[in-house]
């Protein structure tokens, strides 16, 4: 059977798939990182239309648009700050995967691309983000048989290195 979790190295806004997963934060309006270069990449309609969302807890998600992007849906999620580890980040981190995964079942994308959230700008440790999204996405796969494809796209050798061993590891 063909393999439906995919580690790889690349610029997500180039993914051809149905949905893409945006790193964003509880304003939903934009910022660096990711967020920043889907934004510039996907044009100003999508700002209107994230405005017209009110913004999003941590570790939910919500759905746009894809626009100038080939993706059809920007699935945006928030990922949690790092805070040390005690404040339910792993907890809050699943979530992001899980929710965002969730919504993409539930507006019919099948294949989708996720960045590795938070651990840019939100500063969490990239190894134990790797295994959180490997879990995650894993788990999630189990049980959505009509997911063809969720690729983990990496912004780096090394960490797409962390994930393939986090991969290994379960
Ligand atoms: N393609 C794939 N991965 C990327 C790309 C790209 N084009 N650009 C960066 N990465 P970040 P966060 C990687 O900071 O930590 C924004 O300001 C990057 O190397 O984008 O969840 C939002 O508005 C890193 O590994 O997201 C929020 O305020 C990963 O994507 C805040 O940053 C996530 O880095 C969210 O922070």
């Amino acid at each position: 059977m063909k393999e439906r979790l995919i580690i790889k190295v690349g610029d997500l806004i180039y993914e051809k798939v149905d949905a893409i997963v945006n790193a964003a934060n509880n304003s939903l309006l934009g910022g660096g990182g990711v967020d920043g270069a889907i934004h510039l990449a996907a044009g100003p309609e999508l700002l209107a239309e994230c405005r017209t969302i009110g913004g999003c807890p941590t570790g939910e998600a919500r759905v746009t648009g894809g626009y100038r992007l080939s993706a059809r849906w920007i699935i945006h999620t928030v990922g949690p700050v790092w805070h040390g580890g005690g404040e339910g980040e792993a907890i809050l981190l699943a979530s992001s995967y899980r929710r965002s995964l969730e919504e993409a079942v539930r507006v019919g994308a099948l294949t989708i691309a996720f960045p590795s959230i938070s651990t840019g700008v939100y500063s969490y440790p990239k190894p134990e983000a790797a295994l959180v999204a490997v879990t995650s996405v894993k788990y999630f796969l189990n049980s959505h048989l009509e997911l063809s494809e969720v690729r983990l796209v990496c912004f780096s050798e090394e960490s797409a290195t962390l994930h393939c061993q986090a991969l290994s590891r379960l």
